[in-house]
């Protein structure tokens, strides 16, 4: 059995880190049976989550879980899509990935009442003399972290400006399309969908959400998702 560790669910999501969604996504896709269980991220081989567990394979990171889903599982997720759409696919992804992932976790970290709203409360079960000084190593380490990838040297308002661009691309790209490439889902939808979910979380007051919400193509894609998907969340 397949077994995947991730966070869990919070603020509404079926997963608050885009990247366990993601995981859980591509497990969905593939059909395969699995469970899921809280992770550590102290634990884990590249100190990040989601890990997936097969067997005695250990796979950390999304895409290599993808890797090993198509390698051992013979999934292939992009079967129906011609070579130029899974080029177009991947490149989706990555700008999901790689670049408004530092956008979405700037808002909820670096800006006081999202990291309030949201990311304080993953400390709650934590007892009150330590919880302060964790938070504060925490928050210092991720801050640290987005300065070195180079989002925190932009202001919010341009930070905002990034991710409305990613976000109108994703949109005109998705067209009227049930899925990302076409009528069948394939695997970036579970990146997709992941990270539209988390740009129109309500918890976080940012103009991301506002830029999310203006395309109806992605507000409603993400309904039809948690529907076809995490029906228990409706
Ligand atoms: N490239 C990794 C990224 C995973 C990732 O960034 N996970 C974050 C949560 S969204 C994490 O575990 N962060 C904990 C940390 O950095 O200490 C993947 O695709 O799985």
């Amino acid at each position: 059995m397949l077994k995947l560790q991730v966070f869990g669910p919070a603020f509404g999501l079926p997963d608050p880190s885009p990247f366990a969604m993601k995981g859980e996504m591509l497990l969905k896709l593939a059909g395969l049976q699995y469970t899921t269980e809280v992770g550590d991220v102290r634990k884990a081989p590249k100190g990040k989550i989601p890990v997936l567990h097969d067997g005695d394979a250990v796979i950390p990171d999304t895409t290599f879980i993808r890797f090993h889903l198509e390698d051992k599982h013979g999934i292939d997720f992009d079967k129906q899509l011609s070579p130029r759409d899974r080029g177009i696919a991947w490149s989706v992804e990555k700008m999901l990935e790689e670049s408004l992932y530092f956008a979405v976790m700037h808002e909820r970290w670096a800006v006081d009442e999202n990291f309030d709203r949201g990311p304080r409360k993953f400390f709650d079960d934590i007892p009150a003399p330590m919880r302060g000084l964790l938070i504060l190593f925490v928050r210092k380490q991720v801050k640290r972290n987005m300065w070195g990838q180079g989002i925190a040297r932009h202001s919010r308002s341009e930070i905002c400006r990034l991710a409305a661009r990613i976000l109108a691309s994703l949109s005109d790209i998705m067209g009227d399309n049930k899925y990302l490439m076409g009528s069948r889902a394939c695997g970036a939808d579970a990146t997709v969908f992941s990270f539209v979910a988390g740009c129109l979380c309500p918890i976080f007051d940012s103009e991301v959400l506002g830029h999310a919400r203006s395309h109806k193509n992605l507000v409603d894609y993400n309904q039809r998702m948690i529907a076809e998907f995490y029906p228990d969340l409706v």
